[in-house]
């Protein structure tokens, strides 16, 4: 986010919107025969999706640079065994796996279990949970597979997850899958880019709405004196302007530099899953952009969730479902003997992932177009005007890390969020999912701590409570108690929050049990509460998933003792 006097009014820039969407079918270059094959090649029962699958309880995955193509241009991509996406890991509850991780990068690696309960020293965070893995050598990881459904890894060091580091997991119960399906896809998200991430990084810093090019131009205002008249229209402008904002900052990195991904296709690769007409097909939607938010639907098709971040949930049916960086969610839909469209379009709508599900190899169905850019809204910034619940804004908010505050935030889980709101179709939201079971631990809160979410967009700096990772002191929780977390994001961005090594228990504005995440997206101005069991004894990581807002501070260490 700019200042915006110098854009507000600006015509566009033409030749810069140009963006590279993926038009170049390529992949990895270098890879294993397996991922180039097409999905439909080797189809017999079920298919786990792009990459290959590895099972069992040994695994052995070596960290390597591989040249990938995926714009027409040449560039290396960071690769576990060759591949991009990592290979699919299945394993079984109970099972007790051992992961031999072989670093051959001229840097220092790690791999990260996203959302696996397990010791702190396998967590897989450089500087938290160990050393990380240098060049050349080999790191095991041994842990027991305490739960089940769909999950990822990740690197956790630099930009390494940026350059293709994530592959899915996918855990089986011990009794047999308990969720009926014919078929079970990954459907694995992501977002490319041909640049070194750390220039995109470099750039932000210096302008941080760089990427940003659905900046309100001079025929949106003349469009608003029409609607709402000339003194209106200018007031809006007005407010823009001095909250140094633009309504249209929805992502920090868009389509003009991305490529976004499906099972590691590009738009134009058009991965396709196959199926017999009549058949349930279970895709697990796993997002593992780096900074994007994608909004997904099958157009034709309702989808039911059953699964989110791997818990089962009592099935709720929708047409679309905002799938936060780092979340993963299961659906189960019914095709009839037609081609659908898997449609993912960035939360920006500056570009899309796509793929296809079909009877027959070789079919495609209509690609929708992008939906318009919606505004963020008064609610986005201010919260919520009627001022039900009161934000306690920490001393350390005062100072130059933070340009926002909101005082009264909304608690509305019901909202879609940005770009959602009343399109028409039925879209879900945190409110539709209740976890099978209810909460893990029957205790209320015995203690409860505030933390806001905040950032500078002039200086693109992220933080926790106006504090950078690197200002941080460690947050601590008793060993075993029960503690809410009330998170308030004081931003005009939605963060994925993710606590490392225990659940988060989303709690309803009214104090009741909602959903197991291990990843809460926060909104703009709003204000979440959770519940977390702090079972797990050691150093954890607690942070974004926003790679970028990692890194520019949005991080805490968590000490459980
Ligand atoms: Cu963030």
């Amino acid at each position: 986010m700019k200042p915006l006097a110098s854009h507000y009014l600006s015509v566009p820039d033409l030749p810069r919107r140009r963006f590279v969407q993926g038009l170049a079918a390529g992949g990895i270059l270098l890879g294993l025969p397996a991922i180039i094959k097409p999905a439909w090649a080797g189809t017999v029962g079920t298919t786990t999706g792009g990459a290959p699958v590895l099972g069992g309880t040994e695994f052995d995955l070596t960290i390597a640079e591989t040249p990938v193509n995926f714009t027409g241009a040449q560039r290396i991509a960071t690769t576990i065994n060759g591949s991009l996406p990592a290979p699919t890991l299945r394993w079984r509850e109970g099972d007790t796996v051992t992961i031999r991780v072989t670093n051959r990068l001229p840097v220092a690696s790690s791999i990260h279990w996203h959302g696996i309960l397990l010791p702190f020293q396998m967590d897989g965070v450089p500087g938290i949970s160990y050393k990380g893995i240098a060049p050349g050598e080999t790191f095991t990881y041994r842990f027991k597979v305490q739960q089940t459904g769909t999950y990822w890894y990740h690197s956790h060091s630099g930009f390494q997850e940026q350059t293709g580091l994530y592959g899915t997991i996918v855990i089986e119960p011990a009794g047999g899958e308990t969720i009926r399906a014919d078929r079970d896809y990954v459907v694995q998200l992501s977002d490319w880019t041909d640049e070194d991430p750390m220039r995109v990084f470099a750039k932000l810093k210096t302008q941080s709405d760089y990427y940003n090019f659905n900046q309100p131009t001079v025929v949106d205002f003349f469009r608003d004196v029409a609607r709402v008249g000339l003194s209106t229209a200018l007031d809006k402008r007005r407010m823009w302007n001095q909250m140094r904002m633009s309504p249209t900052d929805l992502a920090d990195v868009s389509g003009y530099t991305y490529t976004y991904l499906m099972n590691g296709t590009t738009p134009a690769g058009n991965w396709t899953g196959l199926f017999r007409p009549g058949e349930t097909v279970r895709l697990r939607f796993v997002n593992s952009g780096a900074m994007t938010f994608f909004d997904v639907r099958i157009p034709g098709l309702k989808m039911t969730v059953v699964q989110a971040d791997g818990q089962d949930v009592d099935p709720v049916t929708v047409d679309e479902i905002r799938i936060g960086v780092a979340e993963t969610y299961d659906v189960i839909v019914t095709p009839k003997d037609e081609a659908y469209t898997i449609f993912a379009q960035s939360m920006d709508r500056t570009g899309y992932a796509r793929a296809t599900l079909a009877p027959r190899a070789g079919m495609a169905a209509a690609v929708p177009a992008l939906d318009k850019p919606q505004p963020l809204e008064m609610e986005d910034m201010m919260g919520d005007m009627t001022g039900v619940a009161r934000a306690h804004h920490a001393r350390t908010e005062y100072g130059p890390s933070v340009d926002m505050r909101v005082d009264t935030p909304r608690t509305d889980l019901d909202d879609p969020g940005v770009g959602l709101r009343d399109n028409g179709r039925r879209v879900l939201t945190y409110a539709d999912l209740h976890t099978v079971g209810g909460p893990l631990d029957p205790r209320g809160a015995e203690r409860e701590i505030e933390l806001h979410l905040t950032g500078n967009m002039e200086r693109y700096t992220w933080s926790i409570d106006g504090v950078e990772f690197g200002r941080s002191t460690p947050v601590h929780f008793r060993h075993n108690e029960r503690l809410r977390v009330v998170f308030v994001n004081d931003t005009m961005m939605t963060h994925p929050m993710h606590l490392h090594g225990m659940w988060s228990e989303l709690e309803s504005p009214d104090g009741r049990f909602q959903v197991r995440k291990h990843t809460i997206a926060v909104q703009p101005a709003q204000r979440v509460s959770f519940l977390v069991t702090a079972d797990a004894l050691g150093r954890w990581a607690w942070h974004c998933h926003l790679l970028l807002h990692m890194d520019a501070g949005m991080f805490r260490e968590v000490v459980v003792a």
